[in-house]
């Protein structure tokens, strides 16, 4: 599937037809919603500092991580901006304990983070928004947070925008990914790449190295490997990149490959990881496997997997596939 570079948003989901078929209006309508509304969180996140907008927002999320102002902000705008749309039964979010029903019935659920990576916020490093779309099993039916416990292979779209020196949005609906860069001037994001893959080999990889001494041995031994470089197996130097911003470092890794790791470790071994199933880790592998990589737990797939609530972590290993293959084979 082709679209011609710098039509629209609105222009492109129109025209194109994922698998042959046209996208259905309601989904249309959503997605719209979803995007505008994070062109206007572009231009709150520039303004920062100058409209008061940095800083602790005082309270906590269900995560029990201290929320900052935009977190608060980003949440309300997205409800706000997506409340009118008359196909979505529900909505949850990384911010709130419980979804919301918007129509109540429907045939979609939306998830997101809504401003990821926000400890960047305060000091001017790239953060963004996640989404994951899923089809509603019974539309007839008034929304339960039980609606939203599908694995990730349920989504019938996810994406990213990232907030950095461009806004860029990733998108897949099931046939392969694109991305869009906001033209500030107009408002409009407008298509940049039509057939986004990631390379299935790579030399960069990323993970907090801080966290190294608490990791299971499959993941060191991996890291170990690559920091090896041509003195080791690998018989190939890596470079290292980690910007404590998923949706950044993924982008990286969809824009030039590589591979991004945040493990389960031992410092909370109850613990499965730190990202989150539903709203972090299923979209972004859901665009990972659209661009031909990879995405995995250690030991499963993770769109696979079953999810028990709509806040549960899991570790995440995604990218480039031959070094995911390597990364399962290690923790067979
Ligand atoms: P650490 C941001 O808070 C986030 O959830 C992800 O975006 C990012 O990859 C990770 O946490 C960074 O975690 O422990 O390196 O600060």
């Amino acid at each position: 599937m082709s679209s011609s570079i710098n039509i629209n948003f609105e222009q492109y989901l129109v025209s194109t037809k994922p698998k042959g078929a046209a996208i259905p209006v309601g989904l249309q309508d959503l997605l719209l919603a979803v995007v505008n509304t994070c062109s206007t969180l572009s231009h709150e996140v520039a303004q920062g500092a100058l409209i008061g907008l940095l800083g602790s927002a005082g309270s906590g999320n269900v995560q029990g991580e201290v929320q900052q102002k935009l977190d608060i902000i980003a949440n309300d705008q997205l409800i706000d901006g997506v409340k009118g749309c008359k196909s979505l039964a529900g909505l949850a979010s990384e911010e709130m304990e419980l979804p919301i029903a918007v129509q109540g019935t429907g045939d979609y659920l939306l998830l997101f983070d809504p401003l990821d990576g926000s400890s960047n916020i305060d000091v001017n490093v790239s953060i963004g928004t996640i989404f994951s779309i899923l089809k509603k099993q019974d539309p007839s039916a008034r929304m339960q947070t039980s609606d939203f416990l599908l694995s990730g292979r349920h989504q019938v779209a996810a994406g990213y925008v990232v907030y950095g020196p461009q806004t860029t949005m990733a998108l897949t609906l099931g046939d392969g990914v694109v991305m869009f860069t906001l033209n500030k001037e107009t408002g409009e994001f407008l298509l940049i790449k039509d057939a986004v893959t990631i390379s299935p080999s790579t030399k960069e990889f990323a993970i907090n190295m801080s966290n190294m001494r608490h990791w299971a041995d499959p993941v060191r031994r991996y890291v170990e490997e690559c920091l090896a470089g041509t003195n080791g197996v690998r018989d190939k130097d890596f470079n290292m990149r980690w910007i404590a911003s998923m949706v950044a470092d993924v982008h990286r890794v969809l824009s030039r490959g590589g591979v991004f790791m945040y493990p389960w470790d031992k410092r909370d071994p109850k613990k499965a990881g730190k990202l989150r199933l539903m709203y972090e880790a299923n979209p972004m592998s859901f665009l990972v496997e659209q661009a031909g990589g990879a995405s995995i737990n250690g030991t499963q797939t993770i769109m696979d997997l079953k999810p028990t609530g709509l806040h549960e972590r899991v570790s995440v290993m995604l990218g480039s596939k031959e070094e995911i293959d390597r990364l399962k084979q290690y923790h067979s």
